[in-house]
Parts: C-alpha cells; structure tokens; sequence
C-alpha cells in the first residue's frame, strides 16, 4: 500500500510543525489518521480515484505556510505530479495559499486577482494558533482569520442567534463565541451561515466526501443516494442546463460518482406533506395546539430546541425529508430488496450544514445503525465530480429509481421559501373544501425572499392564516410573542433559517453573481409547472408505498418511522 498520497504526507511530516499540519489535513478529512489504512480501504493503487493524487497541489499549498521558506513544497509537487518549478509556482500563485477548498469559488481570491493583487509568500506568516474543534463539524483556524467580521454579522444579523463574538487575544482581533464557551454548548444551530459568510476558509467544516468513497469501494456495500431539491438549482447553472434537463442529469451525475441507487429528495418532500398536512388538519377539527410551526429544517429545529423550549408543542411532529427518506430506505427498501443493514450505506445530498447534525442525532440511528449514513453538501458532491474528473459528456441522464420514481411539482419546490407551505395548501385546501385543485394551484403569495410573507386562504368554511419565514431573525419578534402566551395570528408557520430557504444553504458554493438567487428560485417554480404530478397527494409512488407499507398517514407505523419528538 506504499502510494502516492503517502509519500507526499510523510515527505510533508519531516516539516516543521508538521504535526499540525497533518492535523489540519485529518481533521478536514483530506487523509485518514492513519494512511496506509487509508490507501488500503481503497484498494490498490491502481483503483484509487485519480482525485487522491489531484488533492495534492491542495494539500502542499495547504500546509505551505507552516513550513519554513523555501522550495520544499514545489519539489513535492514536482516530483508528485510531474510539474516543473515554474509550473508549480503558477499554480501555487492562482491560490491565496490559504489551503480551503472555499465552495469552488473563493471571494477574497477573486477580489483579489480583480484589484491587481499580488501572491506574496509572507502573506500568511504569523504565530501559529493551534485549529479549533469545538463542534460537531464546524471548525475554525484563526491562522487564517482576516478579522472581517462577515461571520459575526451573518451570526447576528441573518440568524439572530449571536453566538459569535470578535475577540481580542495576542495582539490580533479574531473570531471566538460570545460567551468564551466552546462552540457546541451555545446556541449555534449549525446553520452554516458563518462558514458561507467567511471569504478565506478560517471557518470550514468537515468532509465526508472520504466514508461514501470507502462505501462505494467497498463491494458488499449498496450505496443509496439521495438529492435534494435545491442541489439541481446548481447543477443547472455549474452545467448550464436547462429546467427539463437538471433532475435527469444529477441523477445520471450521481450514478457516474458510484451510487447504485438514486432516488429524489423530493418524493421524501411529498411524504412530509401527506404527514405534516393530515397532522395539521387534526389539529385544526381536534383544537390541537396552533399554530403548527413546520419541522423541516434542522436550523430552526436546533434554534426552538435551544432558545424557544416553550414553542416544542407548536413544531410539527414530522422528520425533515431527509430522515424519512433515511427511515424509509432502511426499513421499506431494505426489506423489498433483501438488503441487510450492516450492507446499505445511505448517503443525502443537500445545500445544507445543518442536515450533518441532524442526521448524527441519536434518536434518528436506532439500535445505533444511522437511518442516513452520511451527509454531502453540494459542493463536497461537486468536489467529488472533480475528483473523480468526470465531465458532462460521461454522463447518462436517466430516471431516478425505483420504488420511489415518481416525485411531484410540491416536493421540488420545497427548496426555496415558502415552498413547504404551497405544497401543504394545495392538499390542505382540497381535503377542507372536498373538491379536487384542478387550477389556482400557485400560491404566489408566499413565493419569494421576504423575511415575513403571509398568506390569507379561504377553503370551504376554514380560513387558513399562513406565514412563512426565512432567516431566522426574522422569527424572533413572532416567538417572543407566543413565549410570552400571545397569539400570533396563524394557523401555520414554515420556518427555514437561510434566507429564501435552502437554495441558499450553506453547502452550496456561495453565488457569485447578482441575480444567482432569483435563478435558482426560478428553476425549481419551472420544474413545478412543468410536473405531471404537481400535488403531493396525487403521486402515484406515494400511494403505493402507504398501501404497501405505511397504510395511511399518521398510522401507526407511521409515527413510529416517520416521526419524532424534541428535548430542550
Ligand atoms: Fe432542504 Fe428539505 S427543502 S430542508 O431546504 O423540508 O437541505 O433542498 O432537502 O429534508 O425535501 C435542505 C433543500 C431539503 C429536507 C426537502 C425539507
Ligand atoms: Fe438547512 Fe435549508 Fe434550513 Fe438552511 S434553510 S439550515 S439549508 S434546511
């Protein structure tokens, strides 16, 4: 198992304060803590993906400024990847040398290179601050902090959580949290919108772009994935495709990654609404607790669980899509398909940080096997695409698989704001009314990314009052009011903690134009329009998994897989 990624990590070792270069490396999941294991779990050398050897420029720019000056790191390069020095240094110079992998597209290097600036090899060189681990998968290296502030501002002022803090230690003005405590005993919600915000990769998160490729390497392994409905928004736009194209291609794309099976977040998405919607028609023949606030998405959830204790009743008893896709694949399919556990490795792709936290909740891994193994973003996906250097001419468009093919124009629009709220109308209204929706099934109102847009709907005798809120600020004059016994008025509130929702998710490589956001809307309202099926109720696969499996919404196996209670 002697290979290349090898060398290069002990050649690398004999550095100065290589430990803790070495250390940056493992933690960002870039190498294993042992990597002849490493290089074994994938095989021979031959088998490894091309992209263990492209990480390496990456890597030696990396630790570029935690060893001495010199040419040690080009020589690495050069005896590596075959480059000469010139070669090496060009392509050490396009990079601010800060060693992110900053979302694909890097800011502060594109102002940069914009405004004339020039690489200069002192830039980074300052006392060495050891890296911070205190969260789950946020981690923070003040080494390369530039003391912007964005991460502070988008805590603050995007969220409204606060938890992070300038802090004044050694002569440099950094980033810590409000209270000194370690990030995971505040109250950050993993939103991610701190990581998003920082233009230099001081603030990151892990990968686990390394555990999908062990599984997929693996040959006892079924590698299941599952997208999101925000992740075509940009793979549309990384591929210039057109709305009809995008579903088809990501799923061949993710084929062509190494999954053995495909399927669409957005069938999970329209398996929410027939559980969230029947939930809140009880509540509103039964005078349940109202307003029933959506459960979807794991910010909001982490910031109720947290600051809002009081609310827990309000939020809907529902998983997010994501775990019941996660529960539906380990129980339904594995069953259907005769697969053992311990040989399903179930992997989301999502635009979002905070699925990574919940997925590693331990009421959603019972008998401590994970209903979702593993959580991708959408740039660690794309960062596997590049890996593995695969270009849109190797890819198959094709259909998601089977059994949950089918998925509606409600599911997918669940990826931009307000798009759990449409979909829940259009079977709430038709269950209160009696009548099927033939038309009238856009709810405009609730489109779009203001912070607060409300909604009066009319069905039969029930009035429906609806709110929905991105950014999470913009929930905390509506939560203090009902902590303090107010009414606020509605009936149902869907609350997503990124602003305009999840087409602005963390995970996604961060926008790069004006207008990115608005586009990203569009192709998931184009999507819906152009649906067979555009109402949850109405899809055909869904009826056939509650026949076959779940019987009816809100049964009894239901509640058991399909949902969850909170603790403070
Ligand atoms: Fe979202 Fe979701 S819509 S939270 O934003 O509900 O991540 O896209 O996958 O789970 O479906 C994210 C996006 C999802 C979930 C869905 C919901
Ligand atoms: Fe994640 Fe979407 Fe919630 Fe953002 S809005 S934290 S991307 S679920």
């Amino acid at each position: 198992c002697a290979t290349g990624p090898a060398t290069v990590i002990q050649a690398i070792a004999a550095g100065r304060r290589a430990a803790k270069a070495l250390d940056d490396f493992v933690m960002r999941g870039y190498v294993r803590p042992s990597h002849e294991d490493y290089s074994c779990s994938r095989g021979t050398n031959e088998e490894l993906p091309r992209a263990e050897f492209d990480d390496i420029p990456r890597l030696a720019r990396a630790v570029m400024p935690a060893l001495p000056p010199g040419d040690r790191i080009d020589s690495f390069i050069e005896v590596e990847l075959g480059l000469t020095e010139e070669q090496a240094r060009a392509e050490a110079a396009r990079c601010l040398e800060c060693g992110c992998s900053k979302q694909n597209h890097c800011a502060l290097r594109n102002e940069a290179t914009d405004h004339g600036v020039q690489f200069a090899p002192t830039l980074h060189v300052r006392p060495y601050t050891p890296i911070i681990e205190d969260h789950p998968f946020i981690v923070r290296d003040n080494n390369k902090c530039i003391s912007c502030g964005r991460c502070v501002a988008a805590c603050a002022e995007i969220e409204g959580v606060g938890v992070l803090a300038y802090q004044f230690s050694e002569g440099r003005l950094t980033v810590g949290t409000h209270n000194g405590l370690p990030l995971d005993q505040t109250d950050c919600v993993s939103c991610g919108q701190c990581v998003r915000a920082c233009p230099c990769g001081a603030l990151d998160y892990k990968r686990e772009r390394g555990d999908v490729f062990t599984a997929m390497n693996d040959p006892k392994k079924v590698v299941v994935g599952f997208v999101a409905p925000a992740v075509r928004t940009v793979i549309a736009s990384e591929y210039d495709l057109s709305v009809e194209e995008a579903s088809g291609f990501i799923a061949g794309l993710m084929r062509k990654v190494g999954f053995d099976k495909v399927f669409d977040f957005s069938f999970a998405a329209d398996l929410t609404i027939m559980e969230e919607t029947t939930e809140f028609l009880g509540r509103v023949t039964n005078g349940g607790t109202m307003p029933q606030f959506t459960s979807c998405c794991p910010g909001w959830v982490n910031l109720v669980e947290r600051r809002y204790p009081e609310l827990i009743p309000h939020l809907s008893s529902c998983k997010s899509p994501q775990q019941m896709m996660g529960a539906t694949v380990k129980n339904h399919f594995a069953q259907q398909a005769g697969i053992s556990l311990d040989d399903l490795y179930v992997v989301s792709i999502v635009p979002c940080l905070a699925k990574k936290y919940e997925a590693a909740r331990p009421e959603f891994a019972p008998e401590e096997i994970r209903d979702v193994d593993a959580v991708l973003t959408t740039t660690e996906f794309l960062e596997m695409v590049q890996m593995l250097r695969l270009e849109p001419k190797d890819v198959e468009p094709g259909a998601f698989d089977e059994p949950y093919k089918r998925v509606t124009g409600a599911g997918v629009l669940f990826g931009a704001s307000g798009g759990v709220a449409e979909a829940a109308l259009r079977m709430a209204v038709e269950k209160l009314t009696g009548t099927p929706l033939v038309d009238d099934l856009d709810f405009e109102e609730v489109r779009g990314f203001e912070g607060l847009k409300e909604a009066t709907i009319v069905a039969g005798e029930t009035t429906v009052k609806v709110a929905v809120i991105s950014g999470l600020n913009n929930v905390a004059p509506i939560a203090e009011r009902m902590k303090n016994g107010e009414h606020p008025g509605y009936d149902l509130i869907e609350v997503m903690a990124c602003p305009g929702g999840c087409i602005n998710g963390a995970g996604h490589p961060v926008p790069d134009r004006v207008g990115e956001m608005a586009a990203r809307q569009r192709v998931l309202v184009e999507i819906d329009k152009l649906s067979k099926y555009r109402k949850s109720q109405e899809n055909p696969d869904i009826l056939r998994l509650y026949d076959e499996y779940y019987g009816e919404p809100n049964s009894h196996v239901a509640h058991d897989l399909l949902h969850t209670t909170y603790a403070p």
